[in-house]
């Protein structure tokens, strides 16, 4: 009896793993793989995207698997920082415990609200964040993205550009004798690029999914603006514009 009250102390002294806040953006998405090996989109505001952001900010893995999901539409959480589901114990989540009860949907389809806590623990079933063995929790802060993306026309830049080559570099108007591949980078602090758009003169002439962000303009003589618009995943836009004449 006296090892047993020993162990309960034990156990409920024991600090979790890891605690901290996470700051999740709403309306976007992170890739997780699967032990199958292969790539499921997870919206981040879930409870997996909670134990995703966590992972990276405390350094630890986690592991899911997809054996399950055909049946489910869940993934399962199988490791989190080196620690497997093994017999009869594993890793279970609980979202505002004890206020709420035990969530009965997978982490990945679990949606969040801002002042959430989740609590990631392992355990045999039927145990609580309390008298778990391992316990992670996160508390969440969840944000809208409303700022637009970075963007850069890289080239062409100010100077002479010969068949798509520069051969003198000075600021202000790009000259061009021929045809000319636009580049452009783009970054967003919030969420990720979704596109790139290149206009000439207002017309869209090409859309970029990927890195790198390029299209080949077989320039028409005179003067053009060139804009290059990039867009988050939420949808905000920010653009650069270049005045080019083509000869
Ligand atoms: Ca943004």
């Amino acid at each position: 009896m006296k090892g047993i009250t020993l162990l309960l102390i034990f156990a409920l002294l024991i600090p979790p793993f890891w605690e901290g806040e996470v700051t999740l953006v709403k309306d976007t998405t992170f890739e997780v793989v699967a032990n199958s090996g292969k790539t499921y989109e997870i919206s981040c505001t879930t409870a997996l995207g909670a134990l995703h952001f966590a992972a990276e900010k405390g350094g630890f893995s986690y592991s899911v698997s997809d054996e399950w999901y055909e049946q489910y539409g869940s993934l399962f959480i199988v490791s989190i920082a080196g620690v497997e589901n093994k017999g009869m114990e594993g890793w279970q989540y609980w979202v505002n415990y004890p206020d709420e009860p035990l969530p009965w949907v997978g982490a990945d389809k679990y949606q969040l609200k801002d002042g959430d806590t989740v609590d990631f623990f392992y355990g045999s079933f039927g145990c609580t964040p309390d008298d778990a063995s391992m316990l992670i929790r996160i508390h969440v802060n969840i944000i809208e993205d409303k700022t637009p993306p970075m963007v850069e026309i890289i080239k062409p830049r100010g100077g002479i550009y010969l068949f798509d080559r520069e051969i003198l570099h000075f600021s202000g108007i790009s000259i061009i004798f021929g045809s000319i591949t636009i580049e452009a980078e783009a970054i967003d602090n919030l969420s990720k690029i979704s596109k790139l758009e290149f206009y000439i003169d207002d017309h869209l002439m090409y859309t970029d999914i990927e890195e790198p962000y390029e299209w080949k303009w077989n320039g028409e003589r005179g003067w053009h603006v060139i804009e290059v618009r990039a867009y988050d995943e939420v949808g905000n836009y920010g653009y650069k514009e270049r005045v080019v004449i083509v000869i």
